[in-house]
């Protein structure tokens, strides 16, 4: 029973410091985004080709979540974007406490969007509000178009769906229409974006849909 007592506590208190996350970005004008995927998806290849899409039109800024290391933070440092790295050191999943802790070590006057990239795995991420505006799920065809009836939970909640790597669909025998209907099937009205980060196939869509998103108070 304690155990249980205290994994309602860390869920409550990660419930109330994301809400106040959000409201923080909201007042601010910023929309936050969670990127979340299995590890080699494409998260970090995709952020780089967002952020080719959006700067220096736009002011961003990335956090970027790994239990070890700032690889992926150099990759975007090198694009000239503001980024923060968090290592969780074992932990399998970004909170909102971590967040909260990095946001006074990065410039935010007039930023527009806020990048989280969350840590690789299709599970933990999903279980903790970050105070987000948009969960994004990357899927990618390597992976199988089985996981999203098997990890329903990220691709119930999320915003919008990318299945990525699309440049790999007949390699990897992936079937795109079983994929997209077992989405549909958790998340009837999600945007979903098919694309390829390396072709860059695609990206367009979701450039456009992404500047079409504001926050509640924008
Ligand atoms: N063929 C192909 N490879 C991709 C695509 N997007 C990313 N990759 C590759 O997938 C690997 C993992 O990408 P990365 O962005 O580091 O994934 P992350 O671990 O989710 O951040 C890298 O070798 C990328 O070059 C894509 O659309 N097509
Ligand atoms: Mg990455």
């Amino acid at each position: 029973m304690a155990e249980i007592k205290i994994l309602k506590n860390i869920m409550d208190e990660n419930l109330s410091q994301a809400a106040k996350n959000r409201q923080w970005f909201r007042s601010r004008k910023i929309l936050a985004l969670n990127l979340i995927a299995s590890p080699g998806a494409g998260k970090t290849t995709f952020l780089e080709q967002t952020i080719k899409g959006l700067f220096p039109k736009f002011k961003l800024a990335v956090i970027e979540g790994d239990i070890t290391g700032d690889h992926d933070a150099r990759r975007i440092e090198a694009l000239g974007v503001p980024v923060v790295q968090i290592n969780t050191e074992g932990g399998c999943h970004l909170d909102a406490h971590m967040i909260d802790s990095v946001l006074s070590s990065l410039d935010l006057t007039g930023l527009k969007y806020l990048f989280i990239e969350n840590v690789g795995n299709l599970v933990c991420p999903a279980e903790f509000d970050l105070g987000e505006e948009l969960k994004v799920v990357v899927l990618s065809t390597p992976e199988g178009h089985d996981k999203p009836a098997k990890y329903p939970l990220i691709f119930s909640e999320a915003q919008a769906v990318i299945i990525n790597k699309t440049d790999l669909l007949q390699a990897v025998d992936f079937d795109i229409d079983k994929a997209e209907h077992d989405i549909r099937r958790l998340n009837p009205n999600v945007p979903i974006f098919r694309l390829s980060c390396k072709t860059g196939e695609g990206l367009d869509k979701w450039l456009q849909w992404l500047t079409s998103q504001g926050t509640e108070n924008s």
